[in-house]
């Protein structure tokens, strides 16, 4: 998901990320999931793989977004465990917490963990009981009001007081929703896709559905025929490109998919590095970063030209932990380089040397393994601070 406002004045110049002298190994360590207090110095616990070439200029932090921080309510099943303030990408971090899977929300919080902005996904949206699957999307439109995908269901515009002002019925979707620049929506199929679905679909603001690219055009062949994981192609993501393009998440492929307006594949990307990929981007240096389920589970930063991965970051965990830690679904470049990733009951903020500036943890952890097991956090999108 893409950063939607941008400071207006950036008030001091403090250059990070995208060090060419990143250490080429840090570690091992243990890396807690529940430290007591915050601010916390957490030591670095991954494998960083330097990047050679910077990328693009950082963009400056403005240090003074803490003061400005948009205040709300400590909550006891969240919990912000470490928060480096000089290093951080500042904002409220937007996410969908799955940890009671009778009662999922949306929550905003600040980066204290203080919840500033919570909705209770009505009942009303699924008539009936919410589904119990994690794979909703969530995103701040310009306007301010939120973006949800409901697997199974459909997509929602929702208001901050949560009413519904715009929605698209689809029982075909499932993981990704984006909000286009020309008011289309773009969302995703894969949950349980067959081969005669299409996998993403585009539909305009009155409900027609303008564009839709089927999987079994191109791939229903060997060694892609017959696959069943969850669905065929169990697609995850769809991404609208600059140059008008589409980037496609095939889960069960192990590769990602680039095809042009009329379909065609113009490229796959990530063969034989892919694991179950989830949330890719294409970053302004032409990489990919995407959430890859290898083992260990990490964020990588590959060359989709090469296949090198020029920068991962894979959480260590205690022993018994990784339960909590896996699967991470989601990585997000911010502005000044560092990366958001989401994992199961945790949410790092890295920089671009695998430092954890902030992390984000379910306290609740009994409720959420009491579920079905993939019931934590799905996705977060940092929403950058609004600085005067
Ligand atoms: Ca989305
Ligand atoms: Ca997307
Ligand atoms: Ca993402």
């Amino acid at each position: 998901m893409k950063l939607l406002r941008i400071p207006a004045v950036l008030i001091s110049i403090v250059v990070l990320g995208c060090s060419s002298t990143a250490p080429a190994a840090v570690g091992p360590t243990t890396q807690p999931t529940d430290a007591p207090s915050m601010p916390t110095a957490t030591p670095p616990a991954f494998v960083v793989v330097p990047t050679p070439v910077p990328t693009s200029e950082p963009t400056p932090v403005p240090t003074s977004a803490v003061a400005q921080m948009p205040r709300g309510k400590l909550d006891p099943a969240i919990k912000v465990t470490v928060y480096n303030e000089g290093k951080v990408w500042p904002g409220t971090t937007l996410l969908n917490d799955n940890h009671d899977a009778e009662w999922p929300r949306i929550i905003e919080v600040n980066m204290l963990g203080e919840v500033v902005w919570e909705y209770v996904i009505s009942r009303d949206l699924w008539e009936g009981e919410p589904l119990r699957s994690m794979d909703k999307d969530v995103e701040l439109l310009a306007n301010g009001n939120i973006l949800l995908g409901l697997p199974k269901r459909g997509i929602f515009e929702i208001d901050r007081s949560g009413e519904v002002v715009w929605s698209h019925l689809d029982e075909k979707i499932s993981h990704d929703v984006d909000r286009l620049p020309n008011g289309n929506t773009l969302y995703n199929f894969g949950g349980t896709d067959t081969v005669d679905d299409a996998q993403a679909k585009e539909v305009s603001p009155d409900g027609e559905v303008v564009w839709s690219w089927h999987a079994k055009d191109h791939f229903d062949r060997e060694p892609y025929r017959g696959i069943d994981d969850l669905g065929w192609t169990h697609n995850n993501a769809v991404e609208r490109l600059e140059n008008g393009n589409t980037l496609l998440s095939p889960r069960n492929f192990g590769l990602l998919v680039e095809v042009d307006p009329s379909g065609s594949v113009v490229r796959t990307m990530g063969e034989g590095l892919l694991n179950h990929a989830h949330d890719p981007e294409l970053l302004p240096n032409g990489n990919i970063l995407v959430a890859n389920h290898a083992k260990p589970h990490a964020a990588i930063e590959f060359n989709p030209d090469t296949g090198e991965v020029v920068w991962q970051f894979a959480p260590t965990y205690k022993k018994g932990k990784r339960r909590f830690i896996e699967p991470l679904r989601d990585a997000d470049r911010l502005p000044n380089g560092n990366v958001l990733i989401t994992g199961y009951g945790v949410i790092y903020e890295v920089t671009r040397e695998g430092e954890i500036v902030w992390q984000l943890v379910l306290t609740d952890k009994k409720t959420a393994l009491n579920g079905w097991q993939y019931l934590g956090f799905y996705k977060a999108q940092r929403v950058s601070a609004n600085i005067k």
